[in-house]
């Protein structure tokens, strides 16, 4: 099952796992036990273990490899390829420059290979990113062959073979054709200068600024590997909370020795900008951006950075959110602060993303109004090369929260989505969470603003208002932890970022499988069970904070652990009575016609439902209404033992995960079964504090007695109130 049992495992392991090895060597040579260090997670999805499990003897079926490696893109593409099927099967494949024999993999563009060429196959469509895999008979041998119109298209063929090969499907017949629906695929890392990472619970920032770039970190070329593997395609390296720093030249050779990494993976850097750059580090007196200076400055820090990385991709930008600047402290808009932006670097082929994330200082409006409010009016006015993104929601990235209003609402100007990989709200890396399914419910919402089936992927695709240039961004989970995201199973949410990225019509259940069958194994008996407890996850997470449409309850500043007291403090918005208006007649926002009307925010037949207490979800239900403790819910229960049961329900949930997980001892890897084991642990027992900590706060208001049979918590309210976390990780600096 490890790849570290194979000989030669040299060659298709990671530098910095060599080097870990070799010094593993030494301990383990001594203590005479086998080196297990590969199952640590390091591997992520990328393991290469045979499909059959135990034994590294299935073969892949591919005896012969024809690849050129003349390109950087193709190196990279020729050295994965050797790596995963000498891991596959035990053996290195044979190369060759030309097809001899039965069983050969032939990759390739029809301008690298004469023997592609010759096939003539129809490449249209498939664009710089797509490719084709095909059995063929290439000179009279049964081939399989892996094609696209450029060389990236070949790196993410072939990694899609790879894929197949270790779910261990048949080669026969195979006549795949992929391209993906979004353009820009990035990562966006919330990670600062001296390393920390903003909501980031996974260690440091994994790029070492201080050594770079004399030092390249051979994880940057894992990171390209798993990037390229799921078709991210770029990679937005530092907060958008912006240093401006990060523009100087010295930070800027630091920046391009990282693009030189990236590149023959297929992923572009880009920058997070600070607005107040030019006064910062340019030395102006203002950054207004219908100055003709800053403009200036702008286009002169543009050609720099395009000078020094030819392919830099573009600036992403908050302004005017949570005291970033931004134009409008010059009383100009976003789109004057984007256009310039934009203008800066449109003549090297760059874009600009600008978030939406967006309440003001000042606006006493419901928060959830505010960006669409700004933004809405500027519809159209926008460059051809910005992309507005646009959170899946529009408060917080909470475990659950209705579609973003704007998605939909600027049809004249692409929008991009943002997504939160890192688990600010659910639970940081310690608890359990697969988002698949909460990326597949904001994707798959249906804004109707075109009628029926105008989902948020059809908003983002472009293919709604016909938008050329489109995108998606993920803001990541990764850090310097050895197992990258802090969790082994929050790998997966990484890994679903990527592949409904690249199809967001892909079903997040079937993705689940796919990556639990590359990490953990392929036995039914472990992908089953696994993908259960995946897709019961995300939904035990929102029971136990809070169900029924309640959002933005957790702690203060740092957003561990419940918070449904938190009031007072520099502004309403950032409490949580502010959300819940929970009182002695009931709970939840009226969002209404009556109350703030951010229902008219949506297309009408939206709207409509939304504003209908009887027939708005019930998952959105306090989201949208304020509604009496005593309401009789779809099932008949009073609101009130609901709210209560679903608490319960998330934590027998993570209860019944635990055992699950515990059945599973033996068929995977002891280090990794043992920390999922731990961490779902501690997330069971913070399960309980979620729990026990809301309902005892609740109950302070309702004044009401528990449901019958449910056991009152534990401790009092002060007791949960009085928990402080100074030290939690990933707090604002
Ligand atoms: O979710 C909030 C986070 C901030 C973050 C901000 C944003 C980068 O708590 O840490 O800042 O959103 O998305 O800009």
């Amino acid at each position: 099952m490890l790849p570290l049992t194979h000989s030669a495992g040299e060659t298709r392991r990671p530098r910095a796992v060599r080097f870990a090895l070799s010094l593993l060597c030494g301990i383990t040579l001594l203590a005479g036990a086998p080196a297990l260090q590969a199952e640590d997670g390091y591997d992520l999805w990328l393991r290469y273990a045979a499909p059959g499990g135990a034994s590294a003897t299935a073969s892949p079926g591919i005896t012969q490899l024809v690849a050129v490696a003349d390109s950087p893109v193709q190196a990279a593409t020729h050295r994965e390829l050797q790596r995963g099927l000498e891991a596959l099967s035990g053996t290195a494949p044979v190369g060759a420059k030309t097809v001899t024999r039965a069983g050969a993999l032939l990759v390739g563009t029809p301008a690298s290979s004469p023997q592609i060429a010759r096939l003539g196959f129809d490449l249209d469509g498939l664009g710089d990113e797509g490719y084709r895999i095909r059995s063929a008979v290439v000179g009279g041998h049964a081939t399989t062959v892996v094609t696209a119109n450029t060389d990236v298209g070949a790196l993410y063929g072939s990694f899609h073979l790879l894929r197949l090969l270790q779910a261990g499907q048949s080669l026969d017949g195979l006549d795949i054709r992929e391209a993906p629906r979004l353009d820009v695929r990035v990562l966006n890392h919330w990670d600062n200068l001296d390393r920390y990472v903003e909501r980031g619970y996974a260690g440091q920032s994994i790029w070492d600024w201080h050594r770079l770039p004399g030092w390249l970190d051979p994880r940057y070329t894992d990171y390209a590997r798993a990037n390229a593997s799921i078709g991210i395609n770029g990679t937005v390296l530092n907060n958008v909370n912006a240093n401006a720093e990060v523009l100087t030249p010295m930070y800027l050779d630091k920046v391009a020795a990282i693009a030189g990494v990236l590149r023959p993976y297929g992923m572009k850097v880009y920058l997070s900008a600070r607005f107040s750059a030019p006064m910062e580090i340019g030395g102006l007196a203002t950054a207004d951006p219908l100055d003709a200076g800053v403009q200036r400055w702008w286009k002169t820090k543009a050609d720099e950075v395009y000078a020094l990385i030819p392919d830099f991709g573009g600036f992403l930008v908050k302004a005017n959110s949570e005291g970033q600047p931004g134009p409008q402290d010059y009383g100009r808009s976003h789109a004057d602060g984007a256009n310039m932006l934009a203008d800066a670097v449109a003549p090297h082929g760059g874009i600009v993303m600008w978030r939406a994330f967006v309440y003001s200082d000042e606006e006493p409006v419901d928060r959830a109004k505010q960006a669409y409010n700004e933004f809405v009016p500027l519809d159209g006015t926008f460059r051809d090369n910005v992309l507005v993104q646009v959170k899946n929601g529009a408060i917080d990235f909470q475990p659950r929260e209705p579609f973003h209003p704007l998605f939909g609402a600027m049809p004249k100007t692409p929008l991009m989505m943002e997504f939160q990989i890192t688990k600010e709200y659910l639970g940081f890396s310690t608890h359990l969470a697969y988002k698949g399914p909460l990326y597949e419910d904001v994707l798959d919402a249906d804004t109707q603003v075109q009628g029926p089936g105008s989902t948020v992927a059809r908003v983002i695709d472009g293919s709604l208002d016909g938008h050329a240039l489109t995108g998606i961004a993920g803001v990541a989970n990764i850090g310097s932890d050895r197992n990258w995201s802090g969790s082994h199973f929050d790998q997966a949410n990484w890994y679903a970022f990527g592949r409904l990225a690249w199809n967001p019509a892909l079903s997040s259940r079937d993705i689940a499988a796919e990556w639990t069958r590359m990490t953990f194994s392929n036995d039914p008996a472990v992908v089953e069970p696994v993908v259960g407890m995946m897709m019961a996850s995300r939904e035990a997470v929102v029971d136990y904070t809070g169900a029924l449409g309640l959002h933005h309850v957790m702690g203060r500043g740092h957003h561990y652990g419940p918070g449904p007291w938190v009031e007072g403090g520099p502004r309403a918005d950032w409490t949580s009575v502010y959300f819940h208006r929970a009182d002695a007649n009931g709970i939840g926002f009226d969002r209404t016609r009556r109350g703030s009307d951010a229902v008219s925010q949506y297309a009408p037949p939206v709207a409509e439902v939304f504003d209908d207490v009887a027939r708005t979800p019930e998952e959105f239900l306090l989201w949208f209404h304020h509604v009496p403790w005593d309401q009789p819910m779809r099932n008949g229960r009073p609101l009130w033992d609901e709210l209560v049961l679903r608490y319960d329900r998330g934590v027998s949930t993570v209860r019944d995960m635990r055992v699950t997980w515990a059945g599973l001892d033996g068929r995977i890897d002891p280090e990794r079964h043992a920390q999922v084991a731990a961490f779902l642990a501690i997330q069971q027992d913070e399960a309980q504090w979620w729990r026990d900590a809301s309902v005892a706060y609740f109950q302070s208001i309702s004044g009401r007695p528990l449901p019958a049979g449910v056991a009152p918590p534990p401790h009092p309210l002060e007791y949960y109130k009085a928990l402080e976390f100074p030290h939690a990780p990933g707090d604002t600096q």
